[in-house]
């Protein structure tokens, strides 16, 4: 057990992702996206390895490196794809922790699937580690590697990170693998949450689910102490800095504006799923159209949906309801050359993104629940010149954060949306400037390299916090 790696990445996808280039040889690139360059540099220093599935079902590699990091893949059948990432993990786990806001699907093959994948997760966790070594589990697909990695490994510091909400007790409940879970959480010495609020929903569950002593932000478990705090994650601000500072970027934002008829631009970037709340900014848009407010020509919106878990039934019936509304909203009020909503249906390269944060005046961020929402934080990373409204959600975790310089709304409010998006729309650049300012500062001192020091310094300093043997006594609750 003396080699290995002293550091472990445990997360469902690898870091990398294959593409086939002009000569038709497959080569594997780093996955865009802030978690993956905040964790890269910590990776070289630590000599650390990344454990996670390469995206292709059935297929056994083995480790490698790419861009300085040691790789472990981990196979998965199709049929695990099936059961343990579509349904347990995007079936039933993504819509029961985010509110419920679609049914979630109970099935025990799923729950058993789910099992199995994560117990291979860990055994390649426990294999890799070499003795005393940090493991940090990423999220929602791999809840149980905690315990099954502690049982296997007692001398591992584990920490486990949730990118998404974590639900409150009464919605928690409903869950027939609910005790499970949590004690796969438990096996964590660290379990961060996006917000306050999340890390207490995990304590309170604890105590009613378990009986576990507690204190505010401890659970008291198998002789240990589990902590649960918030770790709001960020964006990497000094990547988007370097891309709106590209030349072929300014050039490509000022393309687009004319591309659209120098119409004042709305903007949506999500991947398309039901709880980013597209249907409603679209009605409510539509509505403005309808009733006069906004002028085929004068404003327009652009909604980037990017394509995402495509085999759930779900997400099909979503992208049918979406491509419904646009195209009724299109049909009754564009002009020619006028289209209202411009629609795509595709995922873009970070240069394309940081270009039409650029062109976008208002950036609209509607989510019925979202652990965090990052392109809310990217688009005011990108707006260095000041300039750009965001309305955003207050179901978002960015909004805890960025409440006082967002335009901030309740999606389910129809009504309330188009008054928000009236407002954001006619906002003075002196206004826009100083929300803009209070939120720029925000994100550039809490960016995602400072998300991932916090949460690994609290990982590696057991120190501040109380020893098992002073758990307070049980409380009545
Ligand atoms: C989960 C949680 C939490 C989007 N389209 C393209 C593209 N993107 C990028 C965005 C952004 C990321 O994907 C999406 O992040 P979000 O935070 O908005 O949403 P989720 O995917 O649901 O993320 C969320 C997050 O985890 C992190 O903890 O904030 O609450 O649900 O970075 O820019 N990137 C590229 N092309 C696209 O077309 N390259």
């Amino acid at each position: 057990m003396s080699r290995g790696s002293e550091f472990v990445v445990v997360a469902n996808r690898l870091p990398v992702d294959r593409n086939v280039g002009a000569d038709g040889v497959p080569r594997w690139r780093r996955s865009p996206g802030g978690l993956v360059s905040a964790i890269a540099p910590v990776m070289r220093r630590r000599k650390g390895t990344w454990i996670g599935w390469t995206g292709a079902p059935d297929e056994q590699l083995e480790p490698f490196e790419e861009d300085g990091m040691s790789l472990h893949p981990i196979a998965q059948s199709a049929q695990e794809v099936e059961l343990y990432y579509e349904g347990f993990s995007n079936a039933t786990l993504w819509p029961l922790y985010h509110d419920v806001v679609a049914t979630p699907v109970y099935d025990r093959a799923m729950w058993d699937a789910y099992v199995r994948v994560n117990r291979r997760f860990a055994e390649a966790a426990a294999k890799v580690a070499s003795k005393n070594a940090i493991v940090w589990v990423q999220d929602y697909q791999l809840q149980l590697v905690p315990q099954m990695l502690r049982e296997l490994r007692p001398d591992l510091r584990i920490g486990f990170f949730l990118h998404i909400p974590f639900p409150p007790v009464e919605l928690f409940w409903q869950l027939p693998w609910r005790r499970r879970i949590l004690e796969g959480l438990l096996g964590a010495d660290l379990v961060g949450f996006q917000l306050p609020g999340a890390a207490a929903n995990f304590v309170r569950l604890c105590r009613r689910l378990l009986d576990a002593r507690f204190t505010k932000q401890d659970v008291f478990w198998d002789d240990r102490v589990v902590r649960a705090r918030a770790f709001p994650i960020s964006v990497d601000v000094g990547e988007l800095n370097d891309l709106i500072g590209r030349e072929d970027v300014l050039e490509r934002a000022q393309e687009i504006r004319t591309d659209l008829g120098d119409a004042t631009v709305l903007l949506g970037v999500d991947r398309l799923d039901y709880t980013k709340g597209i249907t409603q900014r679209l009605q409510a848009f539509g509505e403005l159209v309808e009733e006069g407010h906004i002028k085929p020509g004068q404003a327009v919106f652009v909604q980037i949906a990017t394509p995402s878990r495509e085999r759930v039934e779900q997400y099909q019936l979503l992208r049918e309801e979406i491509e419904q509304l646009v195209g009724r909203i299109n049909g009754e009020h564009s002009e020619i050359g006028f289209p209202v909503i411009h629609y795509m249906h595709s995922s873009y390269d970070r240069a394309e993104l940081a270009a039409l944060y650029l062109a976008a005046d208002v950036m609209v961020v509607t989510p019925l629940r979202d652990g965090m929402n990052l392109v809310a934080k990217e688009y005011v990373a990108c707006r260095k010149d000041l300039r750009g409204a965001l309305v955003l959600s207050e179901f978002t975790g960015a909004a805890a954060e960025l409440k006082r310089g967002a335009f901030q709304v309740n999606p389910y409010d129809i009504d309330g949306l188009k008054g928000t998006l009236m407002a954001a729309l006619n906002a003075e650049p002196a206004e826009q400037a100083r929300r803009m300012r209070v939120m720029r500062r925000r994100v550039i001192e809490h960016d995602v390299d400072r998300w991932a020091q916090e949460f690994l310094s609290e990982l590696e300093n057991p120190a501040r916090s109380a020893p098992a043997e002073q758990a307070p006594p049980a409380l009545e609750g």
